[in-house]
């Protein structure tokens, strides 16, 4: 008698250990994100609320994403391409239809910027729009002033792609962005040409030509090195998104190092682009992975994330809950004379991507 009890007492302390452990398995969510583009608090809090343990991984390009995306299981369950990047990725089939009843805050979302990203994923298929931002200069204001005069052309191109202009800023720091398809686009832009000109020429002619006049003034290309080294003054001007030039102004503020940044649109016109979230076709923990969708378009939580960040994101009923300095900031949320002057990027053949691969790779050597 004495021993059965014992037994079945037994027994049931270790299914629930089995239960316990098995579920505590089961609630885990394996995402990659751009570095520096989420909240402090927004994954303590998605665990706290729900008890499953994010594991997040970070990178700072959009073809190292893409290498690890066509080499096949990346292991992740959610991935954040940007928009021409996930349209290429959709045809090679790497990502899975979004099941929308289990989303009900993609109401949340603003029906217009949907409407922009279906150009790249149409009906909006298989991707939530994340933050957008614009690719424009950001600048130390007394260094720049210092270095160029008061009359600096700071709302023009001609400050970083002037060549004299560079040779002059680069006693204080010069950066550009290492995302090759982005800096093209937006040096055909300044020639006068089509930003997304399928003519090989146009890239390894004038573009090219241009850029290696500039190369030796460029200390280098990063995508994510400049904002500390703009906010520390290692660095006075690169070519960088909104978000991370402004976090890096922020960062100066705090630092209260006497660093005053600025970011700028250029008067000539910028390239906006937008960064999605998608589940790898591969995807293992898929409940957990709609459930942390769901929680980052309520609109406390992307609120959050924007105040932090300084992206714009996607969801219009978010909008009052943001920062007025985030929401009021036309470095953030341009104006509609701005916006009109913006364009975006388009998918190139993959012969065309080839091209401008090896024209970057020659580039950046100096060579
Ligand atoms: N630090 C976060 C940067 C996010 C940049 N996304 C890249 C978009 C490509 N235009």
């Amino acid at each position: 008698m004495f021993n059965i009890k014992w037994l079945s007492t037994i027994t049931t302390v270790l299914l629930i250990t089995t239960f316990v452990s098995i579920s505590a398995k089961e609630k885990k969510l394996y995402i990659y994100n751009w570095s520096d583009y989420i909240a402090p608090n927004t994954l303590t809090n998605f665990q706290k609320e729900t008890g499953i343990k994010v594991v997040y991984d970070v990178f700072d390009s959009n073809e190292v994403l893409d290498g690890k995306l066509m080499a096949g299981n990346t292991g992740f369950d959610l991935v954040v391409p940007s928009d021409s990047f996930l349209e290429r990725q959709l045809i090679a089939k790497v990502f899975q239809p979004l099941d929308k009843n289990k989303l009900p805050n993609y109401k949340n979302l603003d029906p217009q910027l949907l409407k922009l990203v279906a150009n790249y994923d149409t009906d909006n298929q298989f991707s939530i729009p994340y933050m957008w931002m614009t690719t424009g200069i950001g600048y130390n204001i007394d260094k720049v002033k210092k270095v160029l005069g008061n009359n600096a052309p700071v709302d023009s191109w001609d400050l970083v792609l002037k060549p004299e202009n560079l040779a002059k800023l680069q006693s204080c720091g010069v950066s550009f962005l290492d995302a090759p398809s982005e800096v093209f686009a937006t040096i055909l832009h300044y020639l006068g040409k089509d930003a997304n000109s399928s003519l090989a020429s146009d890239y390894t002619g004038t573009a090219t030509e241009l850029l290696l006049k500039l190369r030796p003034n460029i200390r280098y290309f990063h995508s994510s090195q400049y904002i500390n080294d703009l906010a520390n003054g290692d660095i006075c001007v690169t070519i960088g998104w909104s978000g991370d030039v402004i976090q890096a102004a922020n960062r100066a503020k705090e630092a209260k190092n006497s660093i005053n940044l600025a970011y700028s649109i250029p008067k000539e016109g910028a390239l906006v682009t937008f960064d999605l979230f998608a589940i790898p076709t591969k995807a293992k923990n898929l409940q957990e992975t709609y459930q942390f969708l769901n929680y980052l378009m309520r609109p406390d939580v992307i609120a959050n994330v924007s105040n932090h960040i300084y992206y714009a994101n996607a969801s219009q009923a978010a909008i009052p809950l943001m920062s007025e300095v985030v929401r009021n900031n036309p470095e953030i949320y341009p104006s509609a004379n701005i916006r009109a002057k913006m364009f975006i990027l388009k998918l190139h053949p993959p012969k065309l991507d080839r091209v401008i691969t090896r024209a970057w790779t020659k580039i950046k050597s100096g060579k």
